[in-house]
């Protein structure tokens, strides 16, 4: 061979001379991306600026070493990837405008918070590490339909109709991350379970040494995330220079080939540089002295793959100056289109915040209980909440494949040879909500989590943007706080942040609530409110066995993340038993259920305090002769306004009544509309009861005096009735 044609076959770790000007074709396009929104920024046309500068050819690397059905969870530096990836400098400017056409959120979100569906890129957020729990159980979901194919064909009736699964066997996922976001605890939590389940994942640290100002020596102990991480076992480490692209690309090519091995997952530590400041309100010179900036320059990663072009003769001066001026009309042209498309409608923002295919609220989920069989006395026999939440859960397995259950104990037994040797009978649950699941559809559908909420509630989160239904269980409420970051700011904004391009319908199972006697503190606590408050996420509140098993329903079936509060107390409860309504049975969100009809006063409740406003109605009926109507709300949001009216406009006086504490609770609002849309039908002001407002004490004396009880709602109608 000629030398001038082994020069032409030379290439660079595996890259082509032909793709390494491509590569740099795109390095260049995505640092000019940056310059041209940072211009915009200045002349006040965009409202935004965070760059992926110094970034660039590791985000090319991974782009051309990964395969386009693989997924990816990129953080805001990486721009150069999206672009690898086949998005474009003008789909990028239209979010920067924050267009209509913003393939990414249609004017939702700040620029660089990619999410692009065409490209299996997943809808990423602003809070940092978010994402990485997420691409676990992306990851996860792409190894459970390898392993149920059949799982993944649609379904009519219920959210399979509306949600395309796509997987092939060895596909991996892609998630990056700053040095900084290495300090959260979500990310441990993340290299955790990958490596635990030797999971297809590329975490990809992009260490550009600052988090804002913070130097990574006060974010890493010791300095360098890799020696921390070196003791994880199952994964494939590289610690990789990467403003270079030949030698990142190398590393994303081993740690790619490990991931589709199946041997566990890789990790990347690239050390790249950020030349500009964090984003364009922060003044880097404030905290890096000159001298410290030029030595970042030196290592310009685009520079120095300019210099190797012309270095080897891949491309001269002429031929740089040629590609850059197609970039910089690309860009003009780009922009210029950009500048000019059209606006969002201002009617559109409360779009997709539920799904615009199934209403859970339709009459389609009105149903009656089918008659028990009445051969079997044992399957008539009334039984309790948390008999029928199991029998529930357990018809929706056999119906749905694409449903697992994850949590803390919620497996039978983790050593699955003790119930094969049936030396064991099974956990299944603190509950025991769970029991006898796993034994029946395998530990690959119902399994154990480790003892992390954001765990839990993230991979659930990125295994249903898979269309997996995940039906997760949070072990109590007082515990559901360390998924507090994924429940408020990426679960329930999944669908609306991506313009509807992703959707995540989670069932969150929590058993909340006191009345235990002995429960104390950390195993009483309510606040729903604060999951109420939430826009995009529905919150369901049984009071008995029935409702449950028809909301539980609906809500697996539903294609919105739902949080299922189950009141411990009222699990095992003689009140409100029933047989099972059978496989079929739901009940429609946002309907209430009229637990006793009365005409003098109204009083809306739910959970455990349904059977004390009973018991508390028919003592006044008794010695007062007063009326009560109970409705019970069972769902929170959305909930049955129009029964709240009808009733009110008959009774003229009302009582909202909760478990959770008074003040700013979830009565404020009932109280707050009814005085506002009802004024003219009351009679008297509308009065509230709920707990103290402090936790709930251990000593039962003093749990009794904290949360309302059925005589503090007998004296509330009292006085109302008297008023
Ligand atoms: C949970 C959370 N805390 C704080 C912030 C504000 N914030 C945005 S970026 C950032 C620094 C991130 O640094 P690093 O992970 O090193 O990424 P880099 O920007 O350097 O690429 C901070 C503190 C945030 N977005 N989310
Ligand atoms: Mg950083």
């Amino acid at each position: 061979m000629s030398k001038a044609n082994l020069t032409a076959t030379k290439t660079y770790e595996g890259l082509s001379r032909a793709q390494m000007v491509e590569a740099y074709r795109t390095m260049h396009m995505s640092r000019k991306v940056d310059d041209r929104e940072i211009l915009l920024k200045r002349q006040q046309k965009i409202f935004f600026q965070i760059s992926g500068a110094g970034h660039e050819a590791i985000g090319v690397a991974a782009g051309l070493a990964l395969r386009p059905t693989d997924w990816y969870y990129p953080y805001y530096r990486d721009r150069a990837l999206c672009l690898t990836l086949g998005a474009t400098a003008y789909e990028m400017l239209l979010t920067a405008v924050g267009a209509a056409d913003d393939p990414q959120s249609g004017g939702r979100q700040m620029p660089s918070h990619w999410g692009f569906p065409r490209q299996n890129v997943v809808t990423q957020s602003s809070p940092t590490g978010t994402q990485v729990l997420q691409a676990v159980g992306c990851a996860e979901a792409g190894r459970y339909f390898a392993a149920h194919p059949e799982a993944a064909v649609k379904v009519d009736g219920d959210y399979r109709q509306f949600k395309d699964v796509k997987f092939v066997g060895d596909e991996l996922t892609y998630v990056s991350l700053g040095d900084g976001t290495t300090s959260e605890g979500e990310f441990w939590e993340a290299m955790n379970t990958a490596a635990n389940r030797k999971l297809p994942v590329i975490f990809v640290i992009q260490d550009n040494e600052y988090a804002i100002s913070v130097p990574v020596e006060v974010q890493t102990a010791g300095g360098n995330i890799s020696r921390l991480v070196s003791g994880f076992p199952n994964f494939h480490f590289e610690e990789v220079d990467g403003t270079d692209l030949a030698a990142s690309y190398a590393a994303f090519v081993r740690s790619a080939a490990y991931c589709r091995e199946g041997l566990g997952p890789s990790f990347i530590h690239a050390h790249v540089i950020r030349p500009y400041s964090h984003s364009l309100s922060d003044d880097e010179k404030l905290y890096r002295p000159e001298a410290e900036r030029q030595r970042d320059a030196a290592r310009d990663p685009n520079m120095r793959l300019q210099m190797l072009l012309i270095r080897e003769g891949i491309l001269d001066e002429k031929g740089i100056n040629k590609l850059e001026k197609e970039v910089e009309e690309e860009l003009q042209e780009a922009t210029d289109r950009a500048l000019a498309a059209a606006l969002p409608a201002i009617d559109s923002v409360e779009k997709f915040i539920y799904s615009p295919d199934l209403d859970p609220t339709s009459p389609a989920f009105d149903t009656q209980p089918t008659a028990p069989d009445s051969k079997d006395a044992k399957d008539a026999a009334p039984k309790t909440m948390a008999d029928l939440i199991n029998s529930t859960l357990r018809d929706e397995m056999k119906r749905d494949e694409r449903i697992v259950i994850f949590g803390e104990d919620v497996a039978d037994c983790s050593r699955e040879e003790y119930l094969q040797q049936k030396s064991v009978k099974g956990k299944g649950g603190v509950f025991k909500l769970t029991a006898g699941l796993q034994a029946e559809f395998g530990s690959d559908r119902v399994f154990n989590s480790p003892l992390a909420e954001a765990n839990i509630v993230g991979r659930a989160t990125g295994m249903a943007t898979r269309g997996m239904k995940p039906v997760v269980e949070i072990q109590f409420f007082d515990y559901i706080w360390p998924a507090m970051m994924q429940l408020r700011d990426e679960l329930p904004l999944i669908r609306w942040r991506s313009n509807n391009g992703f959707s995540s319908p989670v069932v969150v199972r929590v058993a909340i609530g006191g009345y235990l006697t002995g429960g104390a503190i950390y195993h009483s606590q309510c606040g729903e409110s604060t999951f109420t408050h939430i826009p995009g996420l529905r919150v369901v509140f049984p009071s008995n066995a029935l409702d449950a098993a028809g909301l539980l329903r609906t809500a697996i079936r539903c294609d919105d993340p739902v949080l299922f509060l189950e009141h411990k107390r009222l699990y095992r409860e003689t009140y409100g038993r029933a047989p099972y309504p059978g496989p079929e049975y739901t009940i429609p969100f946002g309907k209430a259920r009229i637990a006793q009809p009365g005409t003098d006063m109204t009083v809306i409740t739910y959970g455990a305090v349904v059977p004390r406003a009973l018991q508390a109605a028919q003592k006044i009926e008794r010695e007062h002769g007063v009326s009560v109507e109970v409705i019970d709300l069972r769902c929170l949001n959305p909930f049955d306004w129009d029964a709240i009216e009808t009733s009110v406009k008959k009774t003229n006086r009302v009582i909202v009544a909760h478990e959770d504490t008074l003040s700013w609770g979830y009565g404020a609002e009932i109280a707050a509309r009814i005085a506002d849309q009802l004024f003219d039908y009351l009679d008297a002001p509308v009065k509230r009861v709920g707990a103290k407002d402090v936790f709930v004490a251990y000593q039962p004396i003093l749990e009794d005096i904290i949360l309302p009880q059925a005589n503090d709602l007998f004296h509330a109608m009292k006085s109302l009735s008297e008023y």
